[in-house]
């Protein structure tokens, strides 16, 4: 093969080279579609459930009613209420008892107890002068009369767990006026627990990923051949 058959073969590859290769840049204006991510908030109800416990320590306390005596020895008009703790020592001597009330005065007192186990309870009154003690409505202490000096007893009673009612009555007639009651001590106090639940519905913002598509004009750039590229409009 010649030079000139050479040469005449490198013109004939750079023509096609020209006129096929894209390699004229050519800018056009084109409407595309790009995917966007956008943040929208969206509102969500929440069931929210909650439990609240308490404990709370109660005592016994025993709500009293004083009374006039009668002629007879019994309970007359009412005077008045107060409360008493759950253990108590009064020693009025010769003094008032209640309000101007030295003599023929007397009380009814009730108290709930709550005994934490089956078994036994001890109970002990000292009075001046007469008292009687009920527990659930049974005679458990009898010191009642005109006892003119301080009486006592003591009673073990067997009680099953739980609350019992307490019913104390005494009298004073006249001269030193006294009163004592004592209880184990298990059963003047206790805790209760109490559990509330709640529901609320309580609203949370949270925020979701969407993919939208916009549209958008852009300048794009293309390679073209000479070919392309004259005919192109
Ligand atoms: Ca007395």
């Amino acid at each position: 093969m010649g030079k000139a058959h050479i040469l005449a073969f490198v013109i004939a590859l750079l023509i096609i080279i020209i006129l096929l290769v894209p390699i004229i840049p050519v800018e056009s204006i084109k409407i595309v579609e790009v995917p966007v991510e956008t943040f929208t908030e969206k509102t969500i109800t929440e069931k929210v459930i909650r439990t609240i416990t308490t404990t709370k320590v109660e005592r016994a306390t025993w709500d009293v009613t004083w009374y006039a005596i009668t002629g007879e020895g019994k309970f007359g008009g009412e005077l008045g209420k107060t409360k008493f703790p759950a253990i108590f020592t009064y020693d009025w001597g010769y003094g008032n008892v209640w309000k101007d009330y030295k003599d023929f005065i007397g009380f009814e007192a009730y108290t709930t107890i709550y005994v934490p186990r089956d078994g036994p309870v001890n109970f002990y009154i000292r009075s001046d002068d007469g008292c009687r003690l009920y527990v659930d409505g049974k005679l458990v202490i009898d010191l009642w009369g005109r006892l003119f000096y301080p009486q006592e007893e003591s009673k073990t009673v067997y009680l099953t767990k739980g609350f019992h009612r307490l019913r104390l009555i005494w009298y004073e007639w006249r001269g030193a006026a006294y009163i004592r009651f004592n209880v184990d001590f298990d059963v003047v106090e206790w805790t209760t627990t109490t559990s509330i639940v709640t529901t609320t519905y309580e609203q949370k913002i949270t925020t979701v990923p969407t993919i939208i598509t916009v549209t958008e004009t852009k300048t794009l750039t293309e390679f073209v051949n000479l070919l392309q590229y004259l005919t192109r409009k």
